[in-house]
């Protein structure tokens, strides 16, 4: 028998050991040291795991030209655009005096990600192109210094977000830094990687910089670190220590260095979501379209009914969503992508008591499993992807948001808890759902499709015991 250990209950008692063995351990060691307890990390890790749905923003130079360079069309992403056309930094450099962004109203785009339900938003301070959307007394390539637009983005951004109680957190390229004759990736200006002085780039731009965004701008919730190459365990430690030293809560997300272990959380491959359930936090970072910053033909969205389905799966999964919109270069965020995340957030206000703060399903058949007896043309065993309902959990309460909804009545996966009355989360009645009992021991819930909501339907079921015995 499969026993599932409660993760609420799992975290508060590591959150108490965490609290306890903080302030003996600093008197012993003065600031705290990256290599901490579990116990440590999962405390930093506990808003994180309430909050379930990010926004992402990337926004930075690559908005000017939006995906386009003399009259040729990026093929992928749009932040991509230096690279991909082996943009010298000299030409590439210029967009900054093209970069005004008259329209951009930071207090604007925090209500964008309220109104989606989002409790935190990661922008790019410095994406791999090497421009910092920020103040920095490190390098001139920045928006104050080297724009007409003059204001830091960042400060305003900070400031909207605790105007409004919005947690902020920094992407930051650690490696990849094409504007800086050291940082990896620009081989079309200043050759291999292998032969440049890497660690004179960490130590003269990126490790500094990464101590502007934790000083100058409040409380940091993560830093959002990518594509780590070159990234060696002892380089890594140097990021880390930083971000221990300056903001011992903020977190450190998956991709900092060669392991992904080296942050507080594990980051899927963009746009992946995994096939099962994990106890462990993650995060899987995704597009509305298929770019992460602005480009002018990529028209094609996700609906509304697609994210639901999505964060839901991740929520059910254990995971947070970090969705992105890509802003152009006026400071707008595009329409659509406005009007679809505000789709999603009426869907989740309707419903928000069956993502925030829960923990991941109990059961794991409703995902799907290997097909029995189909193998793809390599012989590798085939992934039967099943959609219909997903579930959360809190102590003695099941959420079954259902997506596709059942002809002739639901049927409760096996568990040994006595039920008590179920019904749907929308109904201020709470009025029970009719139940019968099978010979074989299925509960099924007569159900109808109820016609109030649309998209998903999320059932509740109370049940005896704060967790699931199977
Ligand atoms: C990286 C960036 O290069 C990209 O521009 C964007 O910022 C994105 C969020 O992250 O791209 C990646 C990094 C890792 C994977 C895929 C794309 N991956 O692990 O599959």
């Amino acid at each position: 028998m499969k026993r599932i250990l409660n993760p609420i209950l799992m975290s508060s008692l590591l959150v108490l050991l965490g609290a306890v063995s903080l302030p003996s351990r600093a008197a012993q060691t003065g600031p705290p040291r990256a290599t901490d307890t579990d116990a440590t990390k999962e405390r930093r890790l506990q808003w994180f795991r309430e909050a379930k749905f990010g926004l992402f923003i990337h926004w930075g130079l690559y908005a000017v030209p939006a995906g386009e360079w003399k009259g040729n069309l990026v093929p992928g992403i749009g932040e991509w655009i230096m690279n991909r056309f082996q943009i010298p930094v000299r030409e590439y450099e210029k967009l900054a005096a093209q970069f005004n962004p008259v329209k951009f109203d930071a207090d604007a785009w925090v209500k964008v990600a309220k109104d989606a339900g989002m409790r935190y938003i990661v922008i790019t301070s410095k994406h791999h192109d090497g421009f910092a959307m920020f103040h920095s007394k490190v390098s001139k390539y920045n928006v104050v210094d080297a724009t007409p637009f003059k204001r830091d983005i960042i400060k305003e951004l900070a400031a909207a977000c605790a105007r409004q109680g919005m947690r902020l957190g920094f992407y930051y390229s650690q490696a990849q830094d094409w504007h800086d004759p050291n940082g990896a990736g620009n081989t079309w200006d200043f050759g291999p990687d292998e032969k440049k002085d890497y660690d004179k780039y960490l130590r003269e731009k990126a490790e500094p910089q990464v101590r502007e965004i934790l000083t100058n701008y409040g409380p940091v919730c993560l830093v959002w670190f990518d594509t780590p190459r070159m990234m060696t365990p002892e380089r890594s430690q140097r990021f880390v220590d930083i971000v221990r030293a300056i903001q011992p809560d903020c977190l450190i997300d998956g991709r900092l260095g060669l392991t992904g272990k080296e942050g507080d959380y594990r980051s899927t491959s963009d746009n992946i979501i995994p096939d099962q359930a994990a106890d462990e936090a993650w995060e899987t970072p995704a597009t509305i379209n298929h770019t992460w910053g602005y480009k002018k033909d990529d028209h094609d969205w996700k609906r509304p009914g697609e994210i639901i389905f999505k964060l839901v799966d991740i929520v059910s999964k254990g995971g947070n969503y970090l969705l992105n919109v890509g802003p152009m270069a006026d400071g707008v965020i595009p329409a659509r992508s406005v009007e679809i995340l505000g789709e999603v957030g009426k869907w989740l206000k309707a419903n928000s008591e069956a993502v925030y703060g829960t923990g991941r399903t109990p059961f794991g058949e409703e995902v799907g499993g290997y097909l029995a007896d189909v193998k793809d043309r390599n012989g590798q065993r085939v992934w039967g992807f099943r959609s219909d309902w997903r579930c959360t959990a809190k102590p003695g309460k099941l959420y079954f948001t259902v997506f596709t909804w059942p002809r002739s009545g639901f049927d409760l996966p096996r568990f040994k808890n006595k039920v008590k009355p179920a019904y749907l989360l929308i109904d201020p009645e709470k009025r029970p759902i009719p139940m019968t009992t099978g010979a074989d021991g299925i509960i099924t819930l007569q159900t109808t499709r109820p016609e109030r909501t649309p998209m998903a339907n999320v059932i509740i079921v109370e049940i005896e015991g704060d967790r699931v015995e199977r």
